[in-house]
């Protein structure tokens, strides 16, 4: 769980390097943006293995406030707000202390000075106006995974002013202006940044996939929104390139450039691939049955490519040689992944990061080629993260869409942080629409009006 949590620290820095260029406000009159991510260093002897469940502090309380207490609310530049006081022991240096409110995460604090009392005030805001929220305390240990706290207590809000739009009222309002748009039930999420260093800020975060597009929300602490549409599966004139609709079947090519340092064989490869392909399958699967479906909403196949040497050292292969080089079809695929199997990762050199991911589900031939790109430098990277935790994970999420600022899983402290690479780390199960939002039964993703669209 560390390595991960470590590594998506890692992640949000190199995230800059490749996305200024993403500029949100402007896409209609710019030039293609550079959609590709970069990825994290595949450094996993960098970071120690967990060995034990840690014990808990000694303990961790909310002050003040009592189960079926009412709270006082005052206002804030996002509307009206409240505080919650905690106090810890026990802690180490940067243990955090994290604020969920009805299922969201709200805010954090670490003991960034390692204080053996940790007391620390935290702002919620009612995001769905008057009634019941259920508050619960994570705690997330500096040097191991996160964990909910015994800390869960009912309060109500009573007295959120009427007329004042909640946090909730404010997306429904930014979808009808920006995209005339009538989302009764759109999905919200909070973002709350893990570190100082890291690019993204926090913020309220809503995305939805209606039709052949991405509508996308963010809502900062200071009242400003950013606000995007991406073209799904096909190409438009928004100047985005295509990613995919988190549902369907998809075929990946997936071609293994072979610099002959790695000490692996072409069967090596290909057998991985395999069965990352299946243990992917599975997750999917599961994440489906947890839905109540019997079939998986997303399913990928793949088909594996060899080439070496390498016909082009230090760089990915431009859609035009990708049928010369492995005799297969670009545009018979949704998705390209390059691995080099370079123990020098001489082509992550060249862009001063190690992999990315991006585009997809191309409608038209491919200008570019390469969908996601990871280099593989011995074997105990082959069987470790660089396929299961970033190719069929983390970038292929990029491909759907996911960025670094979308809360994962339910957007839930527990779903975020409790990371574990077979049971997919980076899977935004919320913002991808693999839950009911509107309350129909159907998850949103398959759901022919999604999020209680109403009207045309
Ligand atoms: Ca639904
Ligand atoms: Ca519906």
């Amino acid at each position: 769980m560390f390595r991960r949590l470590f590594v998506i620290g890692t992640t949000f820095v190199i995230l800059v390097l490749t996305s200024a260029a993403c500029t949100p406000e402007s896409p209609t009159d710019a030039a293609p943006p550079e959609t590709a991510t970069v990825s994290e260093p595949p450094t996993p002897s960098a970071t120690p293995e967990p060995t034990a469940t840690p014990e808990p502090p000694t303990s961790i309380t909310i002050l003040g406030l009592e189960d079926g207490d009412t709270v006082t609310l005052t206002e804030g530049v996002l509307g009206p707000e409240a505080l919650v006081t905690v106090e810890a022991t026990g802690l180490v240096y940067d243990d955090r202390v994290y604020l969920q409110a009805d299922g969201l995460v709200m805010a954090m604090e670490r003991n960034s000075q390692a204080l053996p009392t940790f007391t620390t005030e935290l702002p919620w805001w009612p995001w769905h106006g008057n009634g019941d929220y259920e508050l619960l305390i994570n705690l997330c240990l500096a040097d191991f995974g996160c964990y909910s706290t015994s800390e869960r207590l009912t309060v109500t809000v009573a007295d959120f002013p009427a007329g004042t739009p909640t946090i909730r009222d404010r997306f429904i309002s930014l979808y009808q202006q920006n995209f005339d748009i009538t989302l009764t039930a759109p999905a919200v999420s909070r973002y709350v940044k893990p570190w100082d260093d890291v690019v993204d800020d926090t913020r309220w975060v809503s995305v939805a996939y209606i039709g052949d597009m991405l509508y996308r929300i963010d809502l900062f602490d200071d009242g400003t929104t950013s606000v995007i549409g991406r073209p799904l599966n096909h190409m438009d004139l928004s100047g985005w390139m295509p990613i995919c609709r988190p549902t369907g079947d998809y075929q990946f090519l997936v071609i293994f450039v072979d610099y002959g340092n790695t000490g692996l064989t072409q069967e090596d490869v290909l057998s991985v691939l395999d069965m990352a392909a299946a243990e992917y399958n599975q997750v999917f699967m599961d994440l489906s049955v947890a839905q109540g479906l019997d079939s998986p909403i997303l399913h990928v196949e793949t088909t594996g490519a060899y080439v070496t040497p390498p016909p082009q050292h230090g760089d990915v292969f431009p859609g035009a040689r990708i049928e010369e080089l492995t005799g297969y079809d670009p545009d018979a695929f949704d998705i390209i992944v390059q691995v080099d199997m370079d123990a020098n990762m001489t082509f992550s050199q060249t862009f001063g990061a190690v992999g990315f991911g991006g585009t997809g589900c191309w409608d038209t031939e491919r200008s570019a080629g390469i969908d996601i790109y990871f280099p593989i430098r011995n074997r105990e990277d082959l069987m470790d993260e660089p396929l299961l935790g970033s190719v069929f994970d983390h970038e292929f999420s990029h491909c759907m869409g996911w960025e670094h600022a979308w809360p994962n899983g339910d957007a839930s402290v527990a779903e975020q942080f409790v990371v574990d690479w077979q049971h997919n780390a980076t899977f935004p199960t919320m913002l991808f629409g693999w839950e009911d939002m509107d309350g129909d039964g159907i998850v949103e993703i398959l759901d022919p009006d999604p999020y209680g669209m109403t009207g045309e």
